[in-house]
């Protein structure tokens, strides 16, 4: 079977079956125990949401339904079934896409069904487009991207079934599935118009249906290379879910909660994935290596990477592309991006520098012991492939980001909806209740 929203459709009844077993098994069972400090510090390290598509482990990194990012690199079908050289090694996100709603990995022709299904649907109205092209060149791409997303939000066929009253609560699923499919389709699109519009005098390029979701992408943002292809695909494969926690997933399950449609949730996401400690993390990595690089050129040595962290901190900023609020060990995101840089990339002046950068900032922030993980994270290496690869305009890099985050939220929105889970309301408590409660 290729089409995946039959292939859900039988699915959804056995998960259905299986979330309600829980519920009743485990239903009055205690998950842990939280402290103040806890509540106070973001959540950290409390369970308190169920997301079925991904978990992360502090050491072995994200799992993906079961699969590791080196497992998926081998287990999911290339752009290019048949050349098995190193060349042609990343995944296609239409395979994690597939295996992140079924929990199964998918055949060729299973991926490529996807592919013709995102083609037709992929399609961006021009009113959309001239929206997109009118807007001030001087707003940060992501802010162009969260508005181009609620700009097709008219088109939402959820809001409208929804409006019209038209919609059975059990039914929710199948046009948030709509909608989602629609939204993954045109993101590329919708990213590729606002690239040429900000930095390439808004002359677009048009969609080649031959290709692939991200070989497609890099193409209409005028990058024919294989390289570069490649390349995306690996980019948005590997940046696609995160488990539900962060910022941008848990921002785009607590929004469709409230029944907004997957366009309304997803700009959401997006503008949370916008901040610095999150997403836009992998332009400040490379807006302060271009910065050393001006001060002291390619060549430099350990003690001057050491100081550089040393002023970093000192002047109360963060050390962009290092740490991680779950992960105890390097982002396995971050080696996977090794391996292509050192196969690709391998005589890169500023890949060799931040391979450097990676090897001693680590051991220079263990000594900071305040710092819970001092490893490299996803964002440390991304933005410098695609600089070193002639994508060089930092400020558009956390828009690569979103178009793969777009994959795991619309994932996820399609299911929080098939389980039927409901609005989102944790509790809080003002500085009183602390004192009235444990006050001795
Ligand atoms: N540089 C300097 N200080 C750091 C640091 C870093 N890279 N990482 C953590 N710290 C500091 C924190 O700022 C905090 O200081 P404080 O107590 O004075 O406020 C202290 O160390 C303890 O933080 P810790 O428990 O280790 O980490 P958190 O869970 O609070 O924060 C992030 C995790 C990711 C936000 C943090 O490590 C950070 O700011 N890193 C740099 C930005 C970054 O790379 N973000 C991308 C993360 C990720 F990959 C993504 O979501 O995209």
């Amino acid at each position: 079977q290729t089409n995946l929203k039959k292939v859900i459709a039988e699915i959804i009844p056995q998960k259905q079956a299986e979330l309600k077993e829980v519920k009743e098994k485990y239903g009055d069972k205690v998950v842990g125990q939280y402290t103040v400090k806890q509540v106070i510090g973001g959540m950290r390290g409390m369970k308190g949401l169920m997301s079925d598509l991904s978990r992360c482990d502090p050491y072995q990194g994200i799992i993906f339904r079961g699969y590791t990012i080196p497992q998926l690199k081998e287990f999911l079908p290339k752009a290019d079934p048949k050349a098995a050289d190193q060349a042609n090694q990343e995944p296609l996100p239409e395979g994690i896409f597939w295996l992140l709603m079924t929990g199964q990995l998918p055949t060729h022709a299973q991926v490529d069904a996807l592919k013709h299904e995102w083609q037709n649907r992929g399609t961006v109205n021009q009113d959309c487009v001239n929206f997109i092209l009118n807007l001030p060149k001087d707003l940060h791409s992501m802010t162009m991207l969260s508005m181009a997303l609620l700009y097709l939000q008219k088109d939402s066929k959820f809001a409208k079934l929804y409006d019209e009253g038209k919609i059975s609560k059990k039914d929710y699923w199948e046009p948030f599935y709509e909608d989602s499919m629609d939204l993954i389709a045109k993101i590329p699109r919708v990213a590729a118009i606002i690239y040429r519009h900000k930095y390439r005098d808004s002359k677009l390029i048009d969609s080649d249906s031959k290709l692939d979701w991200a070989g497609n992408y890099a193409h209409m943002m005028g990058f024919e290379q294989h390289v570069v292809k490649e390349c995306i695909r690996g980019y948005l494969s590997i940046h696609c879910d995160h488990e539900g926690g962060n910022v941008s997933a848990h921002t785009t399950h607590l929004v469709g909660s409230a029944l907004s449609d997957p366009y309304l949730s997803y700009s959401a996401g997006v503008n949370g994935l916008a901040g610095p400690l999150h997403g836009l993390a992998n332009q400040e990595v490379l807006k302060w290596l271009l910065q050393f690089i001006e001060e002291k050129g390619t060549k430099v040595s350990d003690k001057d990477i050491e100081d550089y962290v040393d002023h970093v901190i000192s002047s109360g900023r963060v050390v962009p592309g290092y740490g991680h609020a779950v992960l105890r060990d390097t982002d396995p995101r971050f080696h996977h991006q090794v391996d292509f840089s050192k196969f690709h990339l391998k005589d890169d002046q500023m890949i060799k520098l931040l391979h450097q950068c990676a090897d001693v900032i680590p051991k220079k922030l263990l000594t900071y012991k305040k710092i819970a993980n001092p490893y490299p994270n996803v964002d440390c290496h991304s933005g410098v492939l695609l600089y070193s690869l002639g994508l060089t305009e930092y400020q558009y890099y956390t828009v690569v980001f979103a178009v793969s985050r777009a994959l795991g939220c619309m994932a996820n929105l399609i299911w929080s909806r098939a389980f039927g889970l409901p609005i989102e309301r944790p509790g809080s408590a003002d500085l009183k209740w602390f004192h009235d409660k444990f006050r001795e």
